[in-house]
């Protein structure tokens, strides 16, 4: 029977042509997300066991008499894993304030017991999202802080009521973060994103762009597909200029995403994925937004992305910086990016899926 099969040269290229796509889905997503997408997430952390994030962050209050000789370990010993995230509480800036003494002006924070290792700026686009702002800023100061990392937050917000762009945003904001700081990786940061485990590092991988929201609630944490960037993503300033930075013509919801992933792929580079188990975030619930309409543009955007990547993106940046303020808990850069163009509308003939 396996003669007879043999002998049918289709056989052995399908064989052939199915351990390919075996091998090549080993190479590029790694062993172990593989087999969580097969087979779900491995067992390793147990998130029905949760802890406050805020848990022994009092035990690092600075000694203003201790000096500062070591780098903090690569590890921090303060880390808990799986964290108690809830949305029913609405938060003011106060509150947070007083719970994050040691964060200073321009959401900057330094570990006082030891060196940061890692110098990492975290970037928030954002418009009319107050109040998710303030629950993301109550649970990631002390997130960064349990992971003793040098840190500060930028939000950038888009001023006016022309159609939101995201992409273009975290632009100004990674030009904007780099003339603060030598940082070592810009995680660049959706407002309405809450993670849920504290070991997952916001450091950056030196080799390739890491997505670090690869289990989001909202896709029942798991991947909604694979070539998925949207979310939370770290970066190092290298890596963005290898890629010409994010497109700056996606206006709306959608595909700006799938550009970026398209642009690591086109400069060489691959997507590294905090695996599953880890990567787990909590969206907090919202309506679509007004302003942000679904960009009809990105299939057409997105099959000439090929060739417009050298073009549209760090080199073709441009806007203008109304103000640059340092609240407490934040720097706050207000720009003004222009308005979406009248583009003409082009059948869909291309699709990425
Ligand atoms: C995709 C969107 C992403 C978005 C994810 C998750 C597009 C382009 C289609 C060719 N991509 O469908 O931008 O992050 O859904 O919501 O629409």
């Amino acid at each position: 029977m396996f003669l007879s099969r043999a002998d049918k040269p289709c056989f052995f290229v399908c064989l052939a042509a199915s351990q390919l796509i075996f091998i090549l889905l080993l190479y590029r997503r790694g062993a172990s997300s593989v087999f969580q997408g097969l087979f779900g997430p491995y067992p390793g952390w147990d998130y029905s066991k949760t802890q406050d994030v805020y848990t022994n962050l009092s035990l690092f209050v600075p000694d203003s008499e201790a000096v500062r000789t070591q780098y903090c370990p690569v590890s921090s010993p303060i880390l808990v894993g799986p964290l108690t995230i809830t949305f029913n509480k609405p938060r003011s800036l106060k509150s947070i304030q007083l719970k994050n003494r040691y964060v200073t002006s321009g959401g900057y924070f330094s570990p006082r017991h030891c060196f940061g290792r890692y110098r990492t700026a975290v970037i928030i686009p954002h418009r009319n999202r107050e109040s998710h702002l303030r629950t993301l800023l109550y649970y990631l100061h002390p997130f960064l802080q349990r992971q003793q990392l040098h840190y500060a937050i930028f939000v950038v917000h888009q001023a006016g009521n022309a159609t939101f762009n995201r992409a273009k945003l975290l632009n100004v904001g990674v030009r904007e973060a780099l003339r603060y700081d030598d940082w070592d990786c810009i995680i660049l940061h959706d407002v309405d994103l809450v993670p849920e485990n504290d070991c997952n590092l916001y450091i950056c991988d030196e080799d390739y762009p890491k997505h670090l929201s690869s289990a989001m609630d909202k896709f029942q944490y798991s991947l909604p597909y694979w070539a998925y960037f949207g979310g939370v993503s770290a970066i190092t300033p290298d890596q963005f200029m290898r890629i010409n930075g994010f497109p700056n013509t996606y206006w709306g919801w959608g595909g700006e995403d799938d550009d970026i992933a398209m642009r690591i792929r086109l400069s060489g580079m691959s997507i590294s994925r905090t695996p599953l188990s880890l990567g787990r975030y909590k969206m907090i619930p919202h309506d679509r937004d007004s302003g942000n309409e679904e960009n009809s543009h990105r299939y057409n955007q997105l099959r000439k992305a090929r060739t417009t990547w050298k073009e549209d993106g760090m080199n073709s940046l441009e806007f203008r910086l109304l103000s640059r303020e340092r609240t407490q808990l934040y720097t706050n850069l207000s720009v003004d990016i222009g308005d979406a163009p009248e583009m003409p509308t082009e059948p869909n003939r291309w699709s990425i899926f």
